[in-house]
């Protein structure tokens, strides 16, 4: 093997966002585009000389093109050790999990998560840590600002790995281990949940529809739900992990998993329905007549999480992002357990979960998790409900009316306007950010009076750490808020999202249609930022 120095010329767009660095597929196709940021980023490490790194992605266009790259610089820069997911392939979650338990320097995980996927898609690259989690700031700084310098990587001239083949390879002095992406992970699900009384739920009749997406959860889920819990072949659906995600759109939503959702509001549909995102870290939570929006699902699962085994002595904290509703505070708070509210991105959780402070974590973007990796995980959520349905014997309807009878509800939405263009949503959020000083106090709307109005700074209490402008959050005295940020994970223009909570007490009004609930904070929210005028749209792209 020959360790060859290639000269290189920098890119200006490299700033890795919420999570990771994505762009659109045609723009890490030009020339050294991959490997002056894998350099910028092994440049930004120290001290992995002889070490291990964790390889995989969610199996998208351009991911097999990329990750022998990764790997032919990873030889050269000195790893010792690569394990790669079979195929190139390993979900999110599974691949914090493979960080995690063979003690790795740390991973890229190859994603554009929920984007599109295809020539015409996205494609991503993120950098875990040794705690199995992204990277935080510090480094993506780093990384950053290396990537505008950067004058040369190196790479070897060895050919491609056979990433099919299940084994140990060699690039020269590095090990390259091809593991099945599902078996690890599998076993840590069985180790956290009570997987005999889910198989007896299964056995008895219980039904349930699990759409993969036509991403990367499929193997895991077909491995985990039909073979080792027993629910009937078919229960997993769109199971083969397709470059394109079968051409559709893998975030598991209500839009694009409305044929789901609708089927679960009809008799003759089955008592549960999930779905995982291209990645699957995300999930979606239906049961029969009931959505569960994300915020509620945090909240109930922290509520519930003693009653499956790797919970069972209890929960330390809980935290959530900012835009993520309150609900999950109720629980914290009639457990007495610390409760932390992060800016958006997984990453922020990382140090909460490595201190012990907090065992779940939770986003209002579909995403829950707990300490047993350092990602949120699809599957893990989708397994936590069961073992709650199977140990409460109770629908998901019924679970979620008695959570709310105990603790109120939280009506909540996101509605998000996609492909802005980005200097009128900069001003936009400039412009209301000026407003905020005077806002305190004031009676706005229909009676709802202004309790802070700010743009949300996180001090993270475990490192010192300071994060600023993280989103704009207004917050009446009532427990309604209007939050207003921009999106860090899109790759065209601007994605502009507003998210609205309010909050109805325990023996309050808890059958109301959620738009309709919130119909006077959205009014509100559009007076305060010109949001329809300024952008032309008289309608959100997507409603959450
Ligand atoms: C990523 C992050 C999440 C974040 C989400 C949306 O999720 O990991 O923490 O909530 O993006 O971020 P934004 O609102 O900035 O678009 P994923 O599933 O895309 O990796």
């Amino acid at each position: 093997m020959t360790i060859q120095t290639i000269s290189t010329t920098p890119y200006a767009d490299q700033k890795p966002g919420t999570s990771g660095l994505r762009k659109r597929v045609t723009v890490y196709q030009q020339p050294n585009y991959v490997e002056n940021y894998i350099q910028a980023i092994f440049d930004s490490l120290e001290g992995f000389a002889g070490q291990t790194l964790v390889m995989g992605g969610d199996g998208r266009f351009y991911n097999d093109v990329a990750i022998q790259k990764a790997i032919r610089i990873a030889a050269a820069n000195g790893f010792g050790r690569v394990l790669v997911g079979r195929g190139g392939i390993l979900s999110t979650p599974a691949a914090s999990h493979v960080i995690r338990h063979y003690k790795a320097f740390g991973g890229l995980v190859l994603s554009a998560s929920h984007n599109p996927g295809g020539p015409d898609g996205d494609f991503g690259i993120k950098y875990n840590i040794s705690n199995g989690g992204p990277a935080p700031e510090k480094i993506t700084d780093a990384v950053y600002a290396r990537s505008k310098v950067i004058d040369s990587y190196k790479t070897t001239d060895t050919a491609d790995i056979d990433l099919g083949r299940i084994g140990t390879q060699a690039v020269g002095d590095m090990t390259v281990e091809v593991i099945d992406p599902v078996t690890d992970y599998a076993a840590l699900m069985e180790t956290l949940f009570d997987f005999g009384a889910i198989r007896a739920m299964f056995a008895s009749g219980f039904r349930m529809t699990f759409d993969a997406m036509n991403a990367v959860t499929g193997p895991y889920a077909h491995d985990i739900l039909e073979d080792r819990l027993g629910a009937p072949k078919g229960t997993v659906i769109n199971g083969t992990p397709s470059p394109d995600f079968g051409g559709g759109h893998p975030d598991p939503n209500l839009v694009y998993c409305k044929e789901m959702h609708d089927l679960l509001m009809t008799p003759e549909g089955p008592d549960f329905g999930a779905a995982s995102d291209g990645d699957g870290d995300r999930n979606l939570i239906i049961g029969k007549n009931r959505f569960v929006t994300p915020s509620d699902s945090l909240a109930l699962l922290a509520a519930n999480a003693h009653l499956a085994p790797g919970y069972k002595a209890g929960i330390a904290g809980i935290a959530r992002s900012m835009p993520t509703s309150a609900a999950a505070d109720r629980v914290a708070e009639k457990l007495g357990i610390e409760m932390h509210e992060t800016p958006t991105g997984w990453k922020f959780f990382g140090n909460l979960l490595d201190a012990g402070r907090v065992t779940i974590c939770g986003e209002e973007s579909a995403g829950t998790g707990s300490d047993h990796v350092r990602e949120k995980d699809g599957l893990w959520a989708v397994l936590l409900w069961l073992n709650i349905i199977a140990a409460r014997k109770q629908s998901v309807d019924e679970i979620v009316r008695a959570h709310w009878a105990t603790y109120g509800r939280n009506y909540y939405t996101r509605h998000d306007y996609e492909e802005v263009d980005a200097a009128i949503a900069g001003k936009l959020v400039d412009d209301l950010r000026a407003q905020l000083p005077g806002l305190p106090g004031q009676i706005l709307g229909d009676d709802l009076q202004v309790a802070y109005a700010d743009d949300f700074t996180y001090h993270d209490p475990v490192d010192g750490s300071t994060s600023a402008k993280q989103g704009i959050r207004i917050g009446f005295t009532d427990g309604s808020r209007i939050v207003l940020r921009l999106s860090g994970t899109g790759t065209v223009g601007a994605t502009l999202r507003l998210y609205l909570e309010r909050y109805e007490a325990a023996d309050g009004r808890h059958d109301l249609d959620t738009q309709s609930a919130l119909e006077p904070l959205i009014e509100l929210a559009d007076q305060l930022a010109g949001i329809k005028q300024r952008t032309g749209r008289q309608e959100p792209s997507v409603i959450t």
